[in-house]
């Protein structure tokens, strides 16, 4: 068999951060498991790009424009919508998914929807706790990975 995922490395890897400043309290957890892994998995600090933008709906242009102009390996997108706290819950939540998917298969450029959706705040916390599962750290990996793929991928044409 083979297989393309080798082991995670992030050496050289140039990956933006976009982040939606609604829900900060959140976000800013979420962006610092994001942050932290990619250091653990050898991403230099000064090739990690951040963006704030107001909320959701806003983060795939910023990260098209980011990955783009920025020659970005992968863009982390991050934020939080709470179905509770958000009357047009569904659009906020749904249309920047598919805006941040849109936004990868365009440019070819991996995106990670690292936009936690959940139903009430304390979902939001757990998903996003520094004392528990934070999950930053999967975003991480995930644009790691995804590069890697990519690479081997076009390693092969
Ligand atoms: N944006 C979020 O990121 N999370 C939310 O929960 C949210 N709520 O509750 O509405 C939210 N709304 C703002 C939206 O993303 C845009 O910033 C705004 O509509 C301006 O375009």
């Amino acid at each position: 068999m083979n297989e393309l995922n080798a082991e995670l490395d992030g050496n050289g890897l140039k990956i933006g951060l976009v982040a939606a400043r609604f829900n900060h309290i959140i976000v800013e957890q979420l962006l610092d498991g994001t942050r932290s892994r990619l250091l653990g998995l050898g991403v230099s600090e000064e090739n990690i790009t951040l963006g704030w933008v107001a909320g959701a709906f806003e983060v795939p242009l910023a990260a098209k424009e980011m990955a783009r102009k920025l020659s970005l390996d992968a863009v982390v997108c991050l934020g939080c919508v709470i179905r509770g706290d958000t009357p047009h819950f569904d659009y906020v939540a749904g249309q920047s998914a598919h805006g941040v998917l849109q936004v990868g298969l365009e440019t070819g450029i991996p995106m990670i929807y690292g936009i936690l959706t959940t139903e009430n705040i304390e979902q939001a916390v757990e998903r996003a706790s520094v004392h528990a599962e934070n999950k930053g750290s999967e975003f991480a990996d995930s644009a790691v990975e995804m590069v890697q793929l990519l690479r081997d991928i076009n390693n092969r044409e």
